[in-house]
Order: structure tokens, then sequence, then C-alpha cells
């Protein structure tokens, strides 16, 4: 498969899986399972020819696991960064290393000083283990900048972290004293 029919594949699955499944007449269950043969029949309905190869080759070799398979492989799921209220992934709770990072643009900063990182339409706020990852993460929205958060400290403090299938960090939200300029 092409690059960028690879790509327009992954783009379509995270649309289904994570913020818009209804749009192909989709049902994710609370855990974001969806049946792969349900999500190849609505796709067609919906206009859109997608065959269980590209698929498979979609989840097998996406730059950042978005996606899995269930062990039987007849369902298939996002890892994280859903928006739809048909989901409400239970991910384990983690302690978090001590520090973790958040990539975002210049321009938020004066809005994340005054309100801390907020989870936006997203379910949580996502955070990485490097600052390589974060900058990557940043530089989608602008000129990029890196914060680091102060994780461990929040998690004595009560907040729960939890790690995502791909190891994308999550957590509900990062008061303004967790944070600084990385
Ligand atoms: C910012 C991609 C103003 C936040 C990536 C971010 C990641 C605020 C943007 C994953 C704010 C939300 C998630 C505040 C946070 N005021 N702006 N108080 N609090 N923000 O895309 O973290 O390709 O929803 O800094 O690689 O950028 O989708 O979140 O810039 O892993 O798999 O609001 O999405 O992965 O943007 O990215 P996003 P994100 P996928």
């Amino acid at each position: 498969m092409s690059r960028d029919s690879h790509t327009a594949v992954s783009k379509f699955l995270s649309y289904v899986l994570r913020h818009e499944p209804q749009t192909i007449g989709l049902q994710l269950d609370s855990e974001g399972w969806a049946e792969i043969d349900a999500l190849l029949e609505g796709a067609a309905r919906s206009g859109r020819q997608l065959d269980i190869e590209p698929l498979q080759a979609v989840v097998a070799d996406n730059d950042k696991q978005r996606f899995s398979l269930s062990a039987d492989g007849r369902r298939i799921r996002a890892a994280q960064g859903h928006s739809t209220t048909q989901v409400q992934l239970q991910h384990v709770q983690k302690q978090p290393p001590e520090r973790l990072y958040h990539g975002t643009a210049s321009r938020f900063l004066q809005s994340i000083e005054s309100q801390g990182l907020v989870a936006g339409a997203r379910h949580h706020v996502h955070l990485s283990q490097d600052v390589e990852t974060a900058r990557q993460v940043g530089q989608r929205y602008g000129s990029p900048v890196i914060l680091e958060v102060d994780a461990l400290r929040m998690h004595e403090q009560g907040c729960e972290f939890f790690q995502a299938d791909n190891g994308v960090w999550l957590t509900r939200a990062v008061p303004g004293e967790f944070l600084r300029r990385a």
C-alpha cells in the first residue's frame, strides 16, 4: 500500500473509532471496540471501499500503534485519543515517572499559564515520556514549546495517570503549579 493510502486509511479509522462512529452507522462498546465486519460494511454503505487487508496493514505498521485488534482478530479499537461519548475506555492506572512532557504551540502558552493543561475535545490530556516525542506532538500546531510535568508529584497528591496500549500517558488535567518550560 502506498504511504498516501496508508495515511488515508489511518485517518479514516481515527475518525470513526475515536470521534464520529455514527457517520457510518457503527456502534462502539464502552471499551472502544468495533466489529471489523460492521466497520467494513458501514464504510461500504457510506461509499468508502475499504478491505480487510489494508486495515490489517495499517494496524500492524502504524507509526504510533494507534489501533489494536482483539485476540480473536474480529474487533478493532483506537488505543487513545477518543472524543466520542460512546466510549469510556478503562485505561490501566499506573504510577507515572517523575517527569513527563507535553508538546504544545507557543500561541497556547498564555492560556495554559492561566488554566493549566485541559483535555479539550479529547477525554484526557496527552503526555509523552520523552522530549523528542513531545516536540513532534507540539509542532503539529505551530512553533513547538515543551512543557515539563511534575507527574510523580501530581500522582502523590491523588491525580490518576493511565498509560494507553501505545505508551501514551494520559491524565484528566494538569494544573499550572505542576508545569514548567523544559
Ligand atoms: C492545547 C496526536 C490552550 C494542547 C498527537 C494542544 C498526540 C491548551 C491542544 C495526541 C490548553 C489540544 C494528542 C489550554 C491544552 N489553553 N490550549 N488551557 N490546554 N491546550 O490534538 O496533546 O495522531 O487534542 O497543548 O501525536 O496536541 O491523534 O492534543 O496543543 O499523541 O494519534 O490544546 O494526538 O496523536 O490538541 O495531541 P490535541 P495533543 P494522533
